[in-house]
């Protein structure tokens, strides 16, 4: 039923990774990683949830039927208790670009503790914004093929919401995560064009080159800082999305490093706890033009460029 690991297409052999050149290409870039998944992980907590599983197994199937000329439907869940805890915290640790985002979000497309909008609004709302659109995904991907949807500036957004046994945490990405974390710094034209760049470096890209610009997301769009006015404020969504780690990043507690792209690649991250570190950027400007030269240094028999007119990769000097 779930499309995971080991019955993925298969890459024909040669020296490049199969890569999206097409917008309408990902709906191949599907591949689940079940980690976390509440079917396969004992200590999700809603393993022994059946009404739960169930639940997402119906989310989960229109997120796999969906495709780009399709447009299925794709609903949110709706409990949105987190909502109001962490709107109160956000004005005094949160960055300029995120309260944005948020603002703008709560007055022209819906945001608030009492209802949420669906994916198809959010997606147009981020379109006019910056030209990022949503797709619906069931779980999480593998680094590749989310990563590569970035570089279409597509994002692919989780529809279910976290275990009601565990509000405060999730270790699955859920839709309190990309509609609180995400969404808002998306609505940044900065901010997009270094989640795209991010995405454009992958194509095409090594699994080892892979890995570490999956760590550089990890520490940039998931749990970046970056200063603001002489103060450091939150910019990252796993931050953004959870209480606790919100106000332990910008507590006196953690390790703070300047965000430096080949030292933060190889930095070992944590999945089922806080940071044990967290980069700091000087602003969105510096990390873009640190992140391009990291970039134009990764390995690649050729470059790419997107044509947003026809929303595809074009593909320079192939061998
Ligand atoms: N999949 N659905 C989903 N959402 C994410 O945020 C996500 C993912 N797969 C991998 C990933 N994030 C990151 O850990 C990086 O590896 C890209
Ligand atoms: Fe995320």
């Amino acid at each position: 039923l779930k499309r995971v690991a080991d019955d993925v297409r298969s890459i024909p052999e040669e020296k490049v990774p199969w890569f999206p050149r097409q917008i309408k290409d990902l709906d191949r870039c599907n591949m689940l990683i079940t980690k976390f998944d509440p079917d396969m992980d004992q200590d999700h907590p809603g393993y022994n949830d059946s009404e739960y599983r169930k639940r997402r197994a119906a989310i989960s199937e229109l997120a796999f039927r969906y495709k780009h000329f399709i447009d299925g439907d794709a609903l949110w869940e709706d409990d949105f208790s987190v909502y109001q805890q962490l709107r109160s915290i956000y004005p005094s640790l949160a960055c300029r670009q995120f309260l944005d985002g948020l603002q703008q979000l709560e007055k022209e497309c819906g945001y608030g503790d009492e209802q949420i909008p669906q994916l198809r609004e959010i997606s147009a709302f981020l379109k006019e914004k910056t030209g990022f659109q949503l797709r619906p995904v069931a779980g999480l991907l593998s680094a590749r093929d989310f990563l590569a949807s970035l570089a279409f500036r597509v994002f692919q957004c989780t529809q279910y919401i976290r275990h009601s046994s565990a509000p405060m945490h999730s270790p699955e990405p859920d839709c309190c995560h990309e509609l609180l974390g995400h969404i808002p710094m998306l609505a940044d034209k900065e901010f997009a064009q270094f989640s795209q760049e991010i995405g454009l470096a992958s194509l095409g890209a090594s699994d080892e080159d892979i890995e570490k610009l999956s760590t550089l997301y990890w520490f940039t769009v998931e749990f970046g800082l970056c200063k603001q006015n002489g103060a450091v404020k939150a910019y990252g969504a796993g931050l953004l999305s959870s209480y606790g780690e919100l106000v332990y990043a910008l507590s006196n507690e953690p390790e703070y490093k300047p965000f430096s792209p080949e030292e933060t690649a190889v930095q070992p991250y944590q999945d089922q706890t806080y940071q044990p570190v967290y980069f700091v950027s000087e602003s969105f400007e510096d990390a873009k033009i640190k992140l391009r030269k990291y970039s134009a240094n990764i390995k690649r028999p050729f470059a790419v460029r997107y044509d947003p007119f026809t929303c595809s990769v074009e593909v320079l000097d192939q061998p």
